[in-house]
């Protein structure tokens, strides 16, 4: 009997029982995938022959579907996430990387605004420096998703697409790439939509390369911060003091994650004070997070959002400033 036949078998047994989705033995035969194919071929010319082939390939990943299940940010405490982020030796790698390319980060923070500490600090959670960018094909990772993970198929549906459109703009094989279990890529952990829409060519190479090619990487974060607003010179985040006269309010008005609303006044008002004086009129969100002694009260302000545009998690951009510290002053004093 043949494998098609075998599989066949198994997913009409598998509805049948009522035992959840059928499975099919690849993406060519899914029904979603073979509407996706009918719009790639319509939409964007793609050849429905070779559409059907990289279908073919995809696979679906059961441990990427559990791994979307439980991301970090969603299960830990502050005091549990942060310790990850900020290991000595990230730090180290952060002031190694700086130094290798000085030029890059410099002319990133001319050209962009932001300083090389943030750039830093955004490879180094993402990819320690890029070394850990993901070991599942990008394919089977947005096809997986896209097709079996129906919470956030739209989202991932159009990613599968921004993929493909990418790789036919770049010359490149769909099969060959390998990324996060989401199919974000290279040192800056980017989305196909992303690398399309902010990744630069940074070095003049010609090629917009944020796989293998750090500056284009540097340039390509540091853009993507200018594009969501980044604000040259702007602050993150400070830890606050909170007194005993502290009006918490709505929880809602905690760990929001949204430009800031309120002022440093309005908090100030609520009992909340940031640890050095600030413009009372400066837009701020208030943190409060479970740290290593106790609740930990933070001002957040509009470029501490800007972070969350990367990654939409408080603790991570939480982690990125203070990565992005640790490696400031480490290199302040190593140079
Ligand atoms: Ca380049």
């Amino acid at each position: 009997m043949s494998r098609f036949l075998v599989t066949t078998l198994v997913s009409v047994l598998t509805a049948a029982l009522g035992t959840g989705v059928p499975a099919y033995a690849d993406y060519s035969q899914h029904p979603e995938a073979t509407r996706f194919v009918t719009d790639m071929v319509e939409q964007h010319d793609f050849d429905a022959g070779q559409m059907r082939a990289w279908m073919a390939e995809a696979e679906r990943q059961d441990s990427i579907l559990e791994a979307i299940a439980r991301p970090a940010e969603r299960t830990r405490t502050w005091a549990e996430y942060r310790p990850i982020f900020l290991q000595p030796l990230r730090v180290t790698r952060g002031v190694e990387f700086w130094q290798a390319h000085r030029e890059a980060f410099e002319r990133a923070q001319a050209t962009y605004g932001v300083p090389p500490e943030v750039i830093l600090a955004i490879i180094g959670v993402e990819t320690n420096y890029g070394r850990t960018t993901g070991n599942h094909r990008v394919l089977d990772a947005l096809t997986t998703l896209a097709f079996d993970y129906p919470p956030r198929s739209p989202f991932f549906r159009r990613e599968l697409e921004q993929y493909f459109i990418l790789m036919r703009e770049q010359k490149q094989n769909p099969l060959a790439f390998k990324g996060s279990y989401a199919g974000a890529m290279g040192f800056g952990q980017f989305m196909p939509s992303s690398y399309r829409n902010y990744a630069v060519d940074f070095d003049g190479d010609g090629l917009v390369d944020i796989w293998n090619n750090p500056v284009d990487a540097i340039g390509s974060v540091a853009n993507y911060f200018a594009e969501h607003g980044w604000r040259r010179d702007g602050l993150v985040a400070v830890r606050a003091r909170a007194g005993a006269s502290l009006q918490r309010g709505a929880k809602e008005d905690w760990n929001r994650i949204k430009p800031p609303e309120r002022t440093v006044k309005d908090w100030h008002k609520r009992g909340l004070v940031p640890i050095f004086p600030l413009p009372e009129s400066t837009p701020a969100n208030a943190l409060a997070l479970e740290g290593d002694f106790g609740e930990e009260f933070w001002l957040a302000f509009h470029n501490f959002y800007v972070i969350t545009r990367y990654n939409r998690s408080h603790l991570y951009a939480l982690a990125v400033q203070q990565l992005s510290i640790a490696i400031k002053t480490a290199m302040e004093t190593t140079s």
